[in-house]
């Protein structure tokens, strides 16, 4: 299996497993879950060949974490980043003092005005580390680091869910909780 099929893959489940199921067909569970065998077929019929051996190899090599399977492997989602309505059902956490977020500089004024919100996701997505937070914020342009005060925000009753590959999950971080942080610095 080389690293381009495996990459092929996985955009195409974020999509259908994230995003658009409809474009296969495919129906999701209320927490989000398609079944293998299903999915496969699908995926076939819209001539996207997967197989269950790629599924396996996009879930254990993914840097991200990005899906996982049942507990009897019969299903698989996508642990976050969704913008189907699912419910995932995480359990609240608490969260650690400070979590991170990183965006573009261009959207700053406009965060430190509403704070941060969902957008097109179910949640805000915030990271333990700095350097993830920041490669994040890379995405969209010239980074800032943000920094939030979540054990400030937990202490107000706000809460936090924590996805299964450890993105930190908020409904909306307001802008008294936010500070511009260095984007250097010890993780
Ligand atoms: C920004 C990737 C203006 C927000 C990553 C971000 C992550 C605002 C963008 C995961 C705003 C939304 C999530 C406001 C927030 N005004 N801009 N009030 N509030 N924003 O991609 O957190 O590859 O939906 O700062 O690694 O960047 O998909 O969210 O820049 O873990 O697995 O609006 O997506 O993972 O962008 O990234 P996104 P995100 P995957």
């Amino acid at each position: 299996m080389t690293s381009k099929q495996i990459t092929t893959a996985s955009k195409f489940l974020s999509l259908v497993l994230r995003h658009k199921p409809s474009t296969i067909g495919l129906v999701l569970d209320a927490a989000g879950w398609a079944e293998v065998d299903e999915l496969l077929a699908k995926a076939a019929s819209a001539d996207h060949t997967l197989s269950r051996a790629l599924l396996e190899e996009v879930v254990e090599t993914s840097d991200k974490k990005r899906f996982a399977f049942s507990e009897d492997g019969l299903r698989i989602r996508a642990n976050q980043g969704h913008s189907v309505e699912i419910e995932l059902g995480l359990p609240p956490l608490a969260p650690p003092a400070m979590l991170y977020h990183g965006t573009a500089s261009r959207f700053l004024d406009s965060i430190l005005a509403q704070g941060l919100t969902k957008r097109q996701r179910h949640h805000v997505h915030l990271s333990e580390s700095r350097e993830t937070a920041v490669e994040v914020g890379q995405r969209y342009g010239p980074p800032v680091l943000l920094a939030v005060d979540a054990h400030g925000m937990s202490a107000e009753g706000f809460l936090f869910f924590r996805s299964e590959n450890n993105v930190w999950l908020t409904d909306h971080v307001p802008p008294g909780y936010l500070s511009v942080a260095e984007a250097g610095g010890v993780e």
